[in-house]
């Protein structure tokens, strides 16, 4: 392993960290972005704990790869990862690399194919600065699927995908508040954790590490509703996650509740919003349409000293 400087753009999305690495990450090889992937976490996993854990980052950082992309016609390709290991695809964190990229000066407004571990994804940059991101398709696998969860009870909800594996709870556990993110933390992780003690995962035995609950908006003339999700590493999301809000979009379309080009407003805990809606595909999937916001907000080169006892972070 060698130590190079990194040179990192960091941004937020609706609240959501993305800390985007433009130099200085590692050669991963040829082939497609899922094989890259694995090289990352299995090989070079010290930059995803250099980038997101303390000291330079926190736990709920979303790191950003830059690489070559294997599919045609991509300006790039991205691996995203967060505090504890790599993560399938990440909306936020495509509104937030979009963002960076404008503000290098390499994409203008209009369409740009990004490849990912899990497909293509068309990023749109619009004039205003605001981004559309057309998902990997998406589907509800399953709907009503009862868990037991200790100390809680059974939990039902639906699982789908959204580019992560999602398990979406309505009207579940404690109320959709900000004041209430410890016992919301304590819910979710719960029913993670029951999860996969009971062996309820997503399509081909793949885990289910994203939990997303749901209540309703502080104000129905902003947003449809207000989740609360809880990342793989135990953070929750400060957007209100584009992968999420993409299983969401899912659930309500296989329930007849959204048809397609019909705008669903999704907040998150802190009331920021996405814009969401689908389109149909002949499969019965959807593909969804993600809208939202981000800034960039700063930048830096880390350095690597050898007789830093952190210089690959505090693992989280
Ligand atoms: O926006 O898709 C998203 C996301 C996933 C994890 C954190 N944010």
């Amino acid at each position: 392993m060698s130590s190079p400087r990194l040179r990192v753009i960091d941004s937020h999305t609706e609240g959501e960290p993305t800390r985007v690495v433009i130099e200085g990450g590692p050669n991963l090889g040829t082939g497609t972005l899922a094989e890259k992937a694995r090289r990352l976490r299995d090989e070079h996993d010290w930059l995803r704990s250099a980038v997101c854990n303390e000291p330079r980052g926190h736990e709920a950082m979303v790191g950003a790869l830059l690489v070559e992309p294997h599919a045609p016609d991509c300006c790039c390709g991205v691996i995203f990862f967060n505090n504890v290991s790599t993560l399938n695809m990440c909306i936020h964190g495509t509104i937030g690399l979009a963002v960076t990229l404008a503000h290098l000066g390499r994409i203008g407004p209009g369409e740009h194919r990004i490849d990912t571990p899990v497909g293509v994804v068309v990023a749109h940059l619009h004039q205003n600065g605001s981004v559309t991101v057309a998902n990997v398709p998406s589907y509800r696998l399953a709907a009503d699927v009862e868990v037991e969860v200790p100390e809680w009870g059974t939990v039902c909800g639906d699982i789908s995908w959204g580019g992560n594996w999602f398990f979406l709870i309505e009207d579940q556990g404690p109320k959709v508040e900000f004041k209430n993110l410890e016992s919301l933390t304590a819910f979710t992780w719960a029913v993670r954790q029951a999860l996969e003690t009971q062996g309820i995962t997503g399509e081909n035995g793949m885990e289910i590490d994203h939990i997303e609950s749901f209540g309703p908006p502080a104000d129905p003339a902003l947003a449809d509703s207000r989740n609360f999700v809880l990342c793989p590493g135990k953070a929750y999301d400060r957007s209100p996650c584009g992968t999420g809000t993409s299983a969401k979009l899912a659930s309500l379309h296989a329930a007849g509740k959204l048809k397609p080009g019909q705008i669903w407003r999704q907040a998150s805990i802190l009331d920021t919003v996405f814009q969401g809606e689908v389109e149909e595909l002949p499969d019965g999937r959807v593909i969804p349409l993600v809208t939202g916001r981000a800034w960039v907000n700063g930048e830096s080169v880390y350095y690597f000293d050898p007789s830093d006892p952190f210089l690959h972070g505090i693992p989280a």
